[in-house]
């Protein structure tokens, strides 16, 4: 049954596949006798339809955050600021100002102080060698003639030889204490500077040690050394390098 009636339309699409651009008028009146459909061409693409509703699905839970990327390259650098206002001036500068003032000062004086040596040394025309020897014509007890020389930077009068010896006399007007001792080691005569003698010029029968109390030295007017009493008082005649 089902082949029976449906025959004619399978006929027609027979036919219509045969030749699908010349269809044969016969072909055509069987079909139009026969109810024949032939189809049509496919039709243009129709225009696109409206968005979607979003889908119902789970969505997924949010991730961890991933990994920090490598850093960025170094920007360009920026234009420079406003040039500031002048500070003030610093202390080492302060500082080094005064210390060039103290060094001339200091060059000056000591160049006048030069000056002044060597006018000392031609008024007294007493230098021996590289010392001056110099008395303010007082008596006095041997220990404060130390302490005037030292109180002027100078040291008793010390001959270390005939000619320094000399010296001391004529500067001496009468007998004066000379910065040498045996107050340490009796009999031992010793520089109140330090060291044993190396030059002395003592008088006949001296040193003595007179008493058992004589342990300074003067030198007589005659240029001679006597030991003394250092409590005693004589000529204070001080001794200055040159
Ligand atoms: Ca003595
Ligand atoms: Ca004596």
């Amino acid at each position: 049954m089902f082949l029976l009636s449906s025959l004619p339309a399978l006929l027609c699409m027979l036919i219509a596949s045969s030749s699908e651009t010349k269809i044969s008028e016969e072909a055509l009146k069987t079909c139009s006798a026969i109810t024949c459909a032939i189809p049509g061409r496919d039709g243009r693409d129709g225009p696109k339809g409206e968005k979607g509703e979003p889908g119902q699905g789970l969505r997924g839970l949010q991730g961890p955050p991933g990994k920090m990327g490598p850093p960025g390259n170094t920007g360009a650098p920026g234009t420079p600021g406003l040039k500031g206002s002048k500070g003030d001036r610093g202390y080492s500068s302060a500082v080094e100002i005064k210390l060039a003032n103290l060094e001339t000062e200091m060059r000056k004086l000591k160049s006048e102080l030069d000056h002044t040596k060597k006018l000392q040394a031609f008024s007294l025309g007493k230098a021996s060698g590289k010392k001056f020897y110099v008395t303010n014509g007082e008596r006095m007890p041997f220990s404060k003639v130390k302490a005037l020389c030292a109180e002027l930077q100078g040291t008793v009068a010390t001959p270390k030889n005939a000619e320094e010896n000399k010296a001391i006399q004529d500067v001496a007007s009468s007998t004066a204490f000379l910065g040498i001792t045996d107050e340490v080691t009796e009999g031992q005569f010793m520089y109140v500077t330090g060291g044993r003698l190396t030059y002395s010029n003592w008088k006949r029968n001296e040193p003595n040690n007179h008493d058992s109390a004589e342990d300074c030295v003067t030198i007589l007017e005659d240029g001679l050394w006597n030991d003394i009493s250092c409590s005693a008082s004589f000529l204070a005649v001080c001794e200055f390098p040159a």
